[in-house]
């Protein structure tokens, strides 16, 4: 089997600033910081994706702005995209409702104080440079 699943990350920015998120699961990859988010299902666009799993995981309303240059692999089947997102008016504040177990606003300067996980850090790359321009 060639095909491939996408998974999307949100790098959500508020203020200057990148959202990391804590996993408290599973065990292998639990006390890791990641883009939140998860697998785009069958006939969902990527977009409405990164909408909903944003809504579940964190409770917060948000929206995409564009999608990061590249693509990541993660265990077969499964490809890690990016996009940018970001909060809109009157949404909640995020709250690690599922999967997480801490939240973090990181500023340029902080972007590299948490360990993300192995397969996030060239997406975090490529946001650090969008935080700085
Ligand atoms: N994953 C890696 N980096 C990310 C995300 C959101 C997900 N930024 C990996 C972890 C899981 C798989 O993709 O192995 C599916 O993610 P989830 O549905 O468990 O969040
Ligand atoms: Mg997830």
């Amino acid at each position: 089997m060639t095909e491939r699943i996408v998974v999307v990350g949100a790098a959500l920015l508020d203020a200057g600033r990148l959202l990391a998120a804590r996993r408290s699961a599973p065990p292998e990859l639990a006390g890791r910081w990641e883009l939140p988010g998860g697998k785009v299902e069958p006939g969902e666009t990527p977009d409405a994706a990164l909408v909903r799993e944003l809504r579940e995981e964190l409770g917060v309303e948000t929206e995409p702005v564009g999608r990061v240059p590249g693509e990541w692999p993660l265990k077969p089947p499964y490809v890690l995209h990016a996009w940018t997102a970001r909060l809109l008016p009157g949404s909640p504040a995020p709250k690690p409702l599922q999967d997480h177990d801490a939240l973090r606003w990181l500023t340029p300067e902080e972007l590299w104080d948490v360990e993300w996980l192995d397969q996030d850090v060239a997406a975090v790359r490529e946001v650090a440079g969008l935080l700085r321009a």
